[in-house]
């Protein structure tokens, strides 16, 4: 049903956009973002979709199918466009992708759909710029902490800032829909990690997503001068965030299905011959089970190591998204749908977050679709066959089909 060279036209035009060699940087409410925002937009349009952005910048594409017989409630299918600096060419992209190719197979095989179906490109999942994740898919089921649009990049530009820029008018909050608009909300995404490749799979169905912590860690010491200051005098904010780093590997490597990851770090003011004032770091936890213990016991170990040291250290909460089980009866459709394209689709607990976790939280029925994918994520090496990448799109169609009718 699906059209293989069309999808893989389109993986390829896709990639460019942001693209070097096999990276891609494509940000968060950047202009490479908003090309890719109006390359799948260009798609849908022509096929007759009402394409719109949102206030927090999401792309919406809604087919009204002839025989919708007034069903208004529609089911929603999409992924995110905006990537990690240096990222891979299919960590939320395929997921559009496939979304698009699914949707378009539909009305080419002219199949009989009661519901309307609205694609979506949630605007910056990954929070590479502005610190908070699935932004667009948290605007859009209210769930943005207070004054979050103020938060700002590194060269100082705030989320408003780039709101702003893109043409909207800087308040994200104004893109909640109510949960209750939509039926179902289905996402493919690749696996990221090596599960399927190793058991010789294409496709695998999502049972859970882990809970994720992000925060943003300033540790404040004092500047000292490097070769005046005797070690016993010193209050080195980067060497206190060192022993802090370790804490959280230690921390997470103590708990059975826990992770925690220092990814970015900053030390002011950064000269050789100073000693650190003040360091900042992100914080990245997760786990299936006992989040807030996990968050706990790594703060708990901030504050012991800064207290042994004498520097201080503030806590800046960015996302708190709590494990999240997805819907039963959309699994079910999921896996019936891979088992007709040939896939006995294991059910898998996804490591990384996604947008899905927002629709699901809010109540609508959520599954997601996990391709195979090889190389890692996060990262130029990331890998999805288009082979795969059809299987998935064929499967998705076909639960898509399911659900609309
Ligand atoms: O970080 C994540 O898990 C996702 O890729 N944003
Ligand atoms: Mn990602
Ligand atoms: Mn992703």
């Amino acid at each position: 049903m699906i059209d293989r060279a069309r999808l893989e036209r389109r993986m390829g035009e896709l990639a460019r956009i942001g693209g070097t060699g096999t990276s891609v940087t494509r940000l968060g409410l950047s202009s490479e973002e908003q090309r890719a925002r109006d390359l799948v937009g260009g798609w849908l349009a022509a096929r007759g979709a009402r394409v719109h952005r949102d206030p927090a910048a999401n792309l919406w594409a809604r087919f009204e199918p002839p025989g919708a017989g007034g069903q208004s409630l529609p089911i929603v299918v999409g992924s995110h466009l905006d990537s990690v600096p240096e990222g891979g060419r299919f960590d939320g992209a395929l997921g559009v992708l496939c979304a698009v190719e699914a949707v378009e197979s539909l009305l080419d095989a002219k199949s009989e759909l009661r519901r309307p179906i609205e694609v979506v490109a949630w605007a910056d999942e990954e929070g590479a710029r502005f610190g908070v994740g699935l932004f667009g898919s948290t605007a859009a089921f209210g769930r943005l902490a207070a004054n979050v649009a103020e938060r700002h990049d590194r060269a100082g530009t705030s989320i408003a800032d780039a709101l702003r820029a893109l043409g909207e008018h800087g308040d994200p909050a104004l893109a909640r829909r109510g949960p209750k608009e939509f039926v179902a909300y289905c996402e493919l995404h690749i696996e990221q990690g090596p599960r399927l490749d190793q058991a010789g799979l294409a496709l695998g169905v999502v049972d859970a997503i882990v809970g994720i912590y992000h925060a943003r860690v300033t540790v404040r010491g004092r500047a000292d001068h490097a070769g005046a200051t005797v070690m016993t005098a010193r209050a080195d904010a980067l060497a206190a965030a060192a022993e802090i780093v370790l804490e959280v590997e230690r921390i997470a490597r103590s708990r059975a299905d826990a992770v925690g990851t220092v990814g970015e770090i900053a030390v002011r003011p950064g000269a050789k011959n100073v000693v650190p004032g003040e360091c900042v770091f992100s914080l990245d936890l997760r786990t299936a089970h006992g989040l807030d213990s996990l968050v706990h016991d790594t703060l708990a170990a901030v504050e012991r190591v800064t207290h042994a040291r004498g520097v201080s250290a503030s806590i800046d909460e960015l996302a708190r998204v709590s494990a999240t089980t997805l819907d039963e009866r959309i699994r079910g459709v999921l896996k019936r749908a891979a088992k007709s394209v040939g896939v006995d689709a294991p059910e898998l607990t996804s490591g990384a977050g996604h947008d899905a976790q927002n629709p699901a939280l809010a109540g609508v029925p959520t599954g997601m679709l996990f391709v195979r994918s090889t190389g890692g994520s996060h990262t130029p090496r990331e890998f999805a066959s288009i082979d795969d990448a059809a299987v998935g799109a064929e499967a998705l169609a076909i639960a898509l089909r399911e659900l609309a009718s």
